[in-house]
């Protein structure tokens, strides 16, 4: 593995980047968020037993690894703390192994309240957010009048703060919204109780890791959602709040680009979204039904089922350019096995002609029927295979092709949920 490795989700999320992260978390001294907060959910299955990590970054499980919350993310402290807690549940001790920037935006119970009084208003136009705040936490940050988590330090200014942002936030979500104001002082009163917890753990991430990069330590960058998700080049505006792509682990960190050696983008080997938004290869027929009931595909924080839908080679195109990957993971193939035949999305036709890649926002998007290339089905299992010469031909075939598409080297498959179900190909 190089030193640096970077790795983001390459569709709309959920593709199983914490498997992956927290195999390669072997490897490094650290592991890194730089995106997102916890509208995150990330599955892991380790020896059998399953935990959803939101905001904590995957690696957390390696006792060795510390893992490091960068200001491109945005914190909740109740999210934070009740995720430590469940974490100390499970036997895992995280309480002095996380360390968050003092830079990072809060979300806070006013951020949750404007979200789902704004997707309530949309109506059928809804975004389908997590109801978890991000939108409005990123609003703050980009009007600068965000709280961050060293305001903590400061309960009087805290509190002046929050008072402050919420006059214009109650006037709109009474006046506008028609819905409950917030109560501000109890906000106030249970966010300073969970201070000390939290500011017990800022740490100037992006000095700490530049000084530990020079004393030879390893990163790993673990991106949230997924890259066709990312606010500037998504299909907005059924996009999350953040950049998803690989580069914002640069700022959203604080280290420089030169840094990241290695980009590796995860991918099913079909495909899936959760919210709303245009999706040309999704599925509303039994093939799609049963996609959704072999991959298990609910959301990991919201429980939401999940769209499914045959790979899309014009997506992956995209997200291949927007991250610049060096390698694809592509996950799940083993949810595929048995099908008659199998659909690789390989470009669209748009007004009668045909595109390769996938147009920037969603009203073109949606106007886009897939074009496909059909493959014969592999009726042997995958399920659990660790070498490449031992998969079905016909999964060869297809994974061979899909890589051609994308125009991307594919760096491991996985065959199951278990960390040993992978077959590494570089
Ligand atoms: P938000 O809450 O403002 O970020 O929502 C905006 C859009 O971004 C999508 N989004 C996600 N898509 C896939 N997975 C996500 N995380 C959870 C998971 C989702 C869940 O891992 O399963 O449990 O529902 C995630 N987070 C945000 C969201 O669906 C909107 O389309
Ligand atoms: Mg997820």
């Amino acid at each position: 593995m190089s030193k640096n490795v970077v790795v983001v989700g390459a569709q709309w999320g959920d593709e199983g980047k914490g498997k992956v992260v927290d195999w390669l978390t072997e490897k490094v001294q650290g592991v890194v968020r730089f995106n997102g907060g916890h509208n995150a959910g990330h599955t892991l299955v380790i020896n059998g037993n399953k935990t959803v990590l939101r905001l904590i970054p995957s690696g957390v499980m390696h006792a060795h690894v510390k893992c490091y919350i960068g200001n491109g993310a945005v914190v909740s402290p109740e999210a934070l703390l009740k995720e430590i807690d469940d974490l100390k549940s499970h036997g895992v001790d995280a309480e002095n192994r996380v360390f968050v920037s003092g830079q990072c935006p809060l979300v806070l119970p006013y951020h949750i309240a404007l979200d789902h009084a704004r997707e309530a208003a949309l109506g059928d136009k809804k975004i389908g957010t997590t109801g978890r705040g991000i939108g409005p936490a990123y609003e703050d940050k980009i009007a600068r009048r965000a709280l961050h988590v060293k305001d903590l330090c400061d309960p009087e200014g805290f509190a002046a703060k929050v008072r402050a942002n919420c006059e214009l936030i109650n006037f709109l979500l009474v006046n506008f919204y028609k819905a409950e104001a917030v109560d501000v002082e109890k906000m106030i009163n249970e966010t300073l109780a969970m201070a000390p917890r939290i500011t017990s753990k800022i740490c100037d991430v992006s000095h700490t890791l530049n000084k530990l990069m020079a004393d030879g330590e390893q990163f790993l960058f673990e991106g949230a959602q997924g890259t066709m998700l990312d606010i500037d080049h998504g299909t907005y505006p059924f996009v999350t709040s953040s950049n998803t792509v690989a580069g914002f682990a640069s700022p959203g960190a604080g280290i420089g680009p030169q840094k990241l050696n290695y980009i590796l983008g995860i991918t099913k080997a079909y495909c899936t979204r959760v919210g709303s938004g245009p999706f040309p290869t999704e599925l509303f027929d039994e093939v799609g039904a049963e996609i959704a009931k072999r991959g298990n595909e609910f959301g990991a924080v919201t429980g939401r089922p999940r769209r499914c839908g045959w790979f899309d080679g014009a997506a992956l195109r995209r997200s291949v350019e927007w991250n610049g990957l060096s390698g694809l993971a592509v996950m799940k193939l083993d949810v595929l096995d048995g099908f008659e035949t199998v659909r690789l999305g390989v470009g669209y036709e748009y007004q009668g002609k045909r595109i390769d890649v996938t147009p920037v926002g969603a009203e073109m998007l949606a106007e886009c029927k897939p074009i496909y290339e059909d493959f014969p089905g592999w009726k042997e299992p995958t399920f659990g295979i660790t070498k490449w010469d031992d998969l079905p031909e016909n999964a060869k075939k297809y994974l061979k092709r899909l890589s051609e598409v994308a125009g991307c080297p594919i760096a491991l498959v996985s065959t199951g949920p278990d960390r040993g179900q992978t077959i590494l190909l570089h």
